[in-house]
């Protein structure tokens, strides 16, 4: 398999991480986004949303979305929970993320840190949303130990990609105790350092 991705993406790291937790073998194509890579006809044969990551599997067919593609390597494996219940759990929370965690983390961690746009130009409705996420999950945390209950899954790489590195984004986890002692535990299953 071949995974397109940049290594600045938190939604390309999901995918590798995925991966090599679960042993699938797999070639890194570095993908520069800010360089208009993801807009050239050869990008775009691949994956004509014009983004990554996308995966070519072995037998040539493309996939692309990270929670998509994640579900798709983790199929069968522990990261996905058996019961009915808990797996549409984990799901709710991958649905969540993309829509109510990363357009306001991940875009101010790529606007702030790797643009260096200054905070009076970003919109500041970014900061509550992103403040207001981070509440939803120390809320859940300070009940269960991973997201979607008692077993780690694919919830938490999903969601642990923007928010280990949330600081970035000028997000300030020091009100969220149990989010912190979630990553931490989180970077420990994917045999990660804590993100600088
Ligand atoms: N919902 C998509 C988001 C993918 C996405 O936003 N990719 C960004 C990098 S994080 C990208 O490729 N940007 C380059 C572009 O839009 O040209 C996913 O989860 O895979």
């Amino acid at each position: 398999m071949k995974v397109y991705g940049s290594s600045q993406s938190g939604n390309c790291l999901k995918v590798k991480w995925t991966a090599e937790m679960l042993g699938v073998p797999f070639e890194w194509i570095e993908v520069d986004t800010f360089s208009g890579a993801t807009r050239t006809p050869e990008f775009l044969a691949i994956n004509p949303a014009g983004q990554v990551p996308v995966v070519v599997l072995k037998d040539g067919r493309e996939l692309a979305q990270s929670n998509a593609i994640m579900l798709f390597l983790a199929e069968g494996s522990p990261l996905i929970p058996n019961d009915a219940y808990e797996r549409a759990k984990m799901l709710e929370w991958m649905f969540w993320e993309q829509y109510s965690h990363e357009p306001a983390i991940a875009v101010r961690i790529a606007r702030r840190f790797y643009l260096k746009t200054p905070e009076e130009e970003l919109d500041p409705a970014l900061l509550a949303k992103g403040k207001s996420a981070l509440g939803r999950m120390e809320l859940q945390l300070k009940q269960t130990a991973f997201l979607a209950g008692a077993a780690f899954s694919l919830a938490d790489i999903a969601l642990v990609a923007y928010t280990r590195v949330a600081h970035r984004g000028g997000f300030d986890l020091g009100p969220y105790a149990h989010v912190r002692a979630w990553i931490a535990r989180v970077e420990q299953r994917l045999g990660l350092l804590a993100a600088e």
